[in-house]
C-alpha cells in the first residue's frame, strides 16, 4: 500500500465551544486535504479534542458537570460544528478514548526502558492557561510570558531528557528546509532552541483527572507529552497500520504551540521512539479581533455557525453556503506570516465583491445569456486560446501556492479568475455579437462556459457545496481531478445547462442609511414626500429574453431577472428596439406595481423609458452594470 497524504489540525481544548480562530486552523486542513485528493486522489485528515488538561477538568468544575459528562458535551459540540461547517476529517480522535490513553502509556513505558524517561523532583512555576512550566527566569513582572497567573509547583515527578535531542532537532531543521514553515517561523524555533533545551517534567501529580502514568499511579502524564501522541494513537501505533500514514506530510498548529511543543517536545519524542519525523509543520499566525487575539479566554468569540447564519437572516443565500462563504472568507485572510484581522464589515465586503458581484453575478450572467442566445446549449464554439493560457497560469498559481500550504495565495486566485470572467463579458459583449448575428458569438459563449467550469474546479477545496452549486447550474457532475481544470475537453460539446438561478445575493447594508429631508420643502400638488417616493420599488433588471406579441405591433413582452425573481413584463417600446437589442441589457424595473394582463400576457411590472419627440420611447439603462435586484433611488 502507497503511503497515503495525512494531515493533521492541532486537537482542540474542550473548555468552551469551536470560535472562527480555531475553526479557522481546521479549515485551512480540509482545504489542503481536499486540494490533495483532488491533485493525488487520496488524502488522510485527523483532528480531534484535547480533553485531559487541568484547564478542562476546572471548566467543568466550574460548570458543575461531572467532567466525563462535560467532555462527552463539549465534544460531541466540535464535531457537530465541524461536521456543519463541511470538514472531511477522516477521523476524530478524543484524549480520552481507550485508543489514545493505552498509546500514551505505551510511549512512556517505551521512553522509560530506552532512559529517556527518569524520576526528579520539579520545582517552578505552571500556567494553567496554557498548560506550561516556566522557570523563574522566563516570568515577566510575576506572570507567564503570555501575560496569565501562575501557580507554583513543587512534585515529584518523571522528566524526559529533552536536552538529549537539542543538536539533533537543530541539524533536522538545517538540512530540511521545508520541515517548518514558513521561514519566520523556523527562524523563532531555532531561536528558541539555541538558548538550550531544558528536560520537560511530563507528569503531575494525579488529581484523578488525566492519564495514568503506568506503574505509578500517584502520577498523570502531563497534558502535552499526552495530547502530541494523538497524531500516532489515531493512526494506530504501534501494532495497526500506522505506516500507511507515518510520517505525516503536513501538521499545522498555531505558532503559539509551534516553538514549545511541536518543533521541540514532539520531534524529540518522536527522535526517542526511533520514529521518522513530519515532513512538514506549518505554524500559521493568529486571527485578532481588533488588537487581540479571538480567544476562549479573552472572550471576543465569533462562532463560525452563527456567522454563518448572519447571512441566512439577511437573505444573501441559505445556510450551505453561507457555510461556504465563511469558509472563502476564513481562508482569504488565512494568517501565516504575520496576524490578521477579522472585522464584520471586511466580512461584508469580500462577501459583496468577490463571492456575490465576481462569482455568482459573473456566473450568473453567463448562465442567463446561454439562455438567451444559445437556447439554453453550451455551443460547439472554440474556446480562446489566450483566455485558456490564462486560466490555465491561474489554475498553476494556486496549485503552487497550496505545495507551499498557503490557502491565503490559493484562495487569492478565485478573484483572479472571476476578473478573467467578467472582463471577458465586458469586453466581448456578447449581446451586442447576438445582435450583429456575429459567427463569434459560438466561440464566446464557449469561452466563458469554460471558465465558469475552471472556477467551480477551484472552489471545489474551499468551498465544496458552492462548487456543487455551480456544477448543478452547468449540468455537469464535479470536478473530480486537478488535472481536469483548465482543460480545453472540460465541457462537453452542445451540452444544455440548467435555468439561471442566482447563487448567492448582495447584502444590503446594516443600517439604512438615513434619507435627509429638506424641511423648507412645503407639500403641494406637484410635490410628493420622500415617503411617498420610497414606496416605487426600481430595481436594476437584466432582460434574458424578448419577444414581438402577435398582433400589438408596440408592445415588445420581456423576461427579465430581477435578484433571484424572474418577471415577464410588456414594454411599448417594440417600435424602436427589437428583441435582439434588448436582450442581454440592463433596465431599470418598477418592480411593485400591480399585475395586469395585456394582450392575454401577465405583465408583472413596468420598465423605465423616456417619451421620445416622436411619441416614441427611449430605455433607461444603467451607466455601467450592476446586479440584477439592486435599488434604484
Ligand atoms: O493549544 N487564530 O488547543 P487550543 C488562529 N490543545 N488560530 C487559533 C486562534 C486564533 N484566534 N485561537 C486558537 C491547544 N487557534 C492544544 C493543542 S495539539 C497536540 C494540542 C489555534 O484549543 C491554536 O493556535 O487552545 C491551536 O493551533 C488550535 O487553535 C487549538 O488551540
Amino acid at each position: 500500500m502507497p503511503k497515503r497524504f495525512y494531515t493533521t489540525t492541532a486537537i482542540y481544548y474542550v473548555n468552551s465551544a469551536p470560535h472562527i480562530g480555531s475553526a479557522q486552523e481546521a479549515v485551512i486542513a480540509d482545504v489542503v486535504a481536499r486540494f490533495q485528493r483532488m491533485l493525488r486522489g487520496d488524502a488522510y485528515f485527523l483532528t480531534g479534542t484535547d480533553e485531559n488538561a487541568t484547564k478542562v477538568f476546572e471548566a467543568a468544575q466550574a460548570s458543575g458537570k461531572d467532567p466525563h459528562r462535560f467532555v462527552d458535551e463539549v465534544a460531541g459540540e466540535f464535531k457537530r460544528v465541524f461536521d456543519a461547517m463541511h470538514l472531511s476529517y477522516d477521523d476524530f480522535i478524543r484524549t480520552t478514548e481507550d485508543r489514545h490513553i493505552s498509546v500514551v502509556q505505551e510511549v512512556f513505558r517505551r521512553l522509560q526502558e530506552s532512559g529517556y524517561i527518569y524520576k526528579g523532583e520539579y520545582e517552578g512555576w505552571y500556567d494553567v492557561r496554557t498548560e506550561t512550566f516556566y522557570k523563574e527566569s522566563e516570568l515577566v513582572d510575576g506572570k507567564s510570558p503570555e501575560g496569565n497567573d501562575v501557580r507554583w509547583v513543587k512534585e515529584e515527578n518523571y522528566f524526559f531528557k529533552l536536552s538529549a535531542f537539542q543538536d539533533k532537532i537543530l541539524a533536522h531543521i538545517e538540512a530540511n528546509p521545508e520541515f517548518i514553515l514558513p521561514e519566520v517561523r523556523k527562524n523563532e524555533v531555532v531561536s528558541f532552541i539555541n538558548q538550550g533545551l531544558r528536560d520537560a517534567c511530563i507528569t503531575r501529580a494525579s488529581t484523578g483527572w488525566g492519564i495514568p502514568v503506568p506503574g505509578d499511579e500517584s502520577q498523570v502524564i502531563y497534558v502535552w507529552f499526552d495530547a502530541l501522541i494523538n497524531y500516532i494513537s489515531a493512526i494506530g501505533w504501534p501494532d495497526g497500520n500506522w505506516q500507511e500514514f507515518w510520517p505525516a506530510d503536513m501538521q499545522l498548529v498555531g505558532k503559539d504551540i509551534l516553538v514549545r511543543f511541536h518543533a521541540t517536545l514532539w520531534p524529540a519524542m518522536l527522535m526517542g521512539l526511533r520514529l521518522p519525523l513530519p515532513k512538514t509543520l506549518v505554524g500559521h499566525g493568529w486571527t485578532l479581533m481588533g488588537q487581540e487575539k479571538i480567544s476562549k479566554s479573552t472572550g471576543n468569540v465569533v462562532a463560525p455557525l452563527d456567522l454563518a447564519q448572519t447571512l441566512v437572516d439577511r437573505n444573501a443565500c441559505d445556510l450551505d453556503l453561507a457555510v461556504d462563504a465563511v469558509r472563502y472568507y476564513m481562508m482569504r485572510i488565512a494568517p501565516y506570516e504575520s496576524d490578521s484581522t477579522f472585522t464584520f464589515d471586511d466580512f461584508d465586503l469580500k462577501f459583496n465583491t468577490e463571492l456575490v458581484n465576481d462569482i455568482s453575478n459573473g456566473i450568473h450572467r453567463v448562465i442567463s445569456m446561454t439562455h438567451s442566445f444559445c437556447e439554453g446549449v453550451i455551443p460547439n464554439g472554440r474556446i480562446d486560446r489566450n483566455v485558456a493560457d490564462q486560466v490555465q497560469a491561474i489554475a498553476n498559481g494556486f496549485e503552487d501556492a497550496m505545495a507551499r500550504y498557503r490557502v491565503d495565495e490559493a484562495s487569492a486566485k478565485i478573484p483572479a479568475i472571476a476578473s478573467v470572467l467578467n472582463q471577458l463579458i465586458d469586453t466581448e459583449k456578447p449581446w451586442e455579437l447576438k445582435k450583429n448575428a456575429d459567427p463569434r458569438l459560438d466561440d464566446v459563449m464557449v469561452t466563458l462556459a469554460y471558465i465558469v467550469r475552471a472556477i467551480e474546479g477551484l472552489l471545489r477545496p474551499i468551498a465544496p457545496v458552492l462548487a456543487d452549486r455551480i456544477c448543478g447550474l452547468l449540468n455537469l457532475p464535479p470536478t473530480e481531478r486537478w488535472e481536469q481544470i483548465g482543460a480545453l475537453d472540460a465541457l462537453p460539446a452542445n451540452h444544455a445547462i440548467q435555468k439561471p438561478t442566482p447563487l448567492l445575493v448582495r447584502l444590503e447594508k446594516q443600517q439604512k442609511e438615513q434619507h435627509k429631508m429638506d424641511t423648507k420643502l412645503q407639500p403641494s400638488e406637484d410635490v410628493i414626500s420622500i415617503e411617498d417616493f420610497m414606496k416605487v420599488k426600481l430595481q436594476i433588471a437584466r432582460v434574458l429574453d424578448a419577444h414581438k406579441v402577435e398582433g400589438a405591433d408596440k408592445l415588445l413582452r420581456l423576461e427579465l431577472i430581477v435578484g433571484e425573481e424572474r418577471r415577464q413584463v410588456l414594454a411599448g417600446i417594440a417600435q424602436q428596439y427589437s428583441p435582439e437589442d434588448v436582450i442581454g441589457r440592463q433596465v431599470v424595473l418598477v418592480a411593485n406595481l400591480a399585475p395586469r394582463k395585456l394582450r392575454g400576457f401577465e405583465s408583472q411590472g413596468m420598465i423605465l423609458a423616456a417619451d421620445a419627440e416622436d411619441g416614441g420611447a427611449i430605455l433607461l439603462m444603467p451607466d455601467k452594470e450592476a446586479p440584477e435586484g439592486t435599488s434604484v433611488h
